[in-house]
């Protein structure tokens, strides 16, 4: 199972009510006010992990709960704080907030059809970085703190604050400087594991890869560069075709994506693939469409039907860079490398 995005209910704990007390002990006549401070609530926090996959511990258990601050106590003794909770998310988790504020209200709207309001309201992407989700209510003070010269007796004492709490949408879009997109069986997995040490599933069905893999591709000289692979995107993907478009999500963050074609023609033409994959993407976001993008011809070592191929693609396409490499015998790759590293 992969989770790629959920929706979560957070509540941070309430502040601790400050108390109204007096001190009462033997031969201490009127001891005075005593009443201690309440504790604060604990907050929520989202804590950056790459220990972290994928967002499947929401699915299980989508809630966070943060503990109660507890009221003050006689001998001005201070009520404890409330703990606070820190749900860890994979690096590249955006936050949105939502308009409903219970669960079965979000469902409810669902229901009714009404859409849920989202508002982005963070972006973590960077190992250990934290973000206050929903903040814990202050402790209120104890009467102690009302006493004045001429009142020596207060009653008076402060209500701990109410805490934060919400509906919230969490999404995973992974990190990648370059993402590939391609027909089932163009040979993605394949590349990523020509480029990089990423081990993925290849195999001559569609549909081997499930969920979005990265590989880092190195450099001698120690630059980097994150490829996400992502499964086969199919004719009729935004109608939930194939594995749906969905998965398009995870390289809205690219600077450059690489369209990935068979060009044996054995499967699919690949003038039309690249069509095809275009209108796809455009109808999922016209925001990704606009990404700078290239051509990768894969496969150019069956050379009979893929070199005839190659040249009507060059006149359809004269204006779109191609790279004719073969992910199985290594052809190509090395200067599919270094253009990567100008374009990501
Ligand atoms: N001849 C040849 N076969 C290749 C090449 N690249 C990949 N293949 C084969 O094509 C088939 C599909 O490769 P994958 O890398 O799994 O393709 P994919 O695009 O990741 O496919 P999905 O994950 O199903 O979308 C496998 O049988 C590969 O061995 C290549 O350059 N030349
Ligand atoms: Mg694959």
């Amino acid at each position: 199972m992969f989770v790629d995005h959920i929706r979560i209910y957070a509540k941070a704990g309430k502040g601790g009510n400050g108390l109204a007390s007096f001190r009462r002990e033997k031969f201490v006549p009127r001891g005075g006010p005593d009443g201690g401070d309440g504790g604060d609530g604990g907050d929520v926090v989202l804590e950056v992990s790459s220990g972290v996959n994928d967002l499947r511990q929401y699915f299980f258990d989508p809630k966070l709960v943060a503990t109660d601050g507890m009221p003050g106590m006689h001998a001005l003794k201070h009520g404890r704080n409330g703990k606070t909770v820190v749900g860890k998310v994979p690096p590249g988790t955006i936050v949105y907030r939502s308009n409903a504020t219970t669960m079965q209200e979000a469902s409810w709207m669902e229901k009714e059809g009404e859409e849920l309001q989202l508002e982005q309201i963070a972006d973590l992407t960077e190992e250990g970085q934290t973000f206050v989700l929903c903040e814990g209510g202050k402790g209120g003070r104890g009467n102690w703190h009302f006493r004045t010269a001429t009142d020596r007796a207060p009653t008076v004492f402060e209500t701990g604050t109410e805490a934060q709490s919400g509906v919230f949408f969490l999404e995973l879009r992974r990190i990648a400087d370059a993402g590939l997109v391609g027909y089932p069986n163009a040979g993605k997995s394949s590349l990523l594991g020509a480029l990089s040490r990423a081990t993925p599933k290849v195999a001559a069905y569609p549909f081997t890869t499930l969920q979005p893999v990265v590989g880092v591709v190195q450099r001698d000289d120690y630059t980097r560069c994150v490829v996400a692979d992502i499964p086969g995107i199919i004719e009729g993907a935004s109608r939930n075709r194939g594995l749906g478009h969905e998965f398009l999500r995870h390289i809205m963050r690219c600077k450059v994506l690489l369209f990935v074609v068979d060009m044996t023609g054995l499967e699919h033409d690949p003038v039309e693939a690249i069509q095809t994959l275009r209108t796809e993407i455009k109808l999922y976001s016209e925001e990704l469409a606009a990404h700078p993008w290239v051509i990768i011809a894969n496969k150019m070592d069956i050379t009979e039907t893929a070199e005839p191929n190659l040249s009507i693609l060059r006149q359809r396409f004269p204006k779109i860079e191609i790279l004719p490499i073969s992910a199985l015998t290594g052809a190509g790759i090395d200067a599919l490398k270094s253009r990567l590293f100008e374009l990501a």
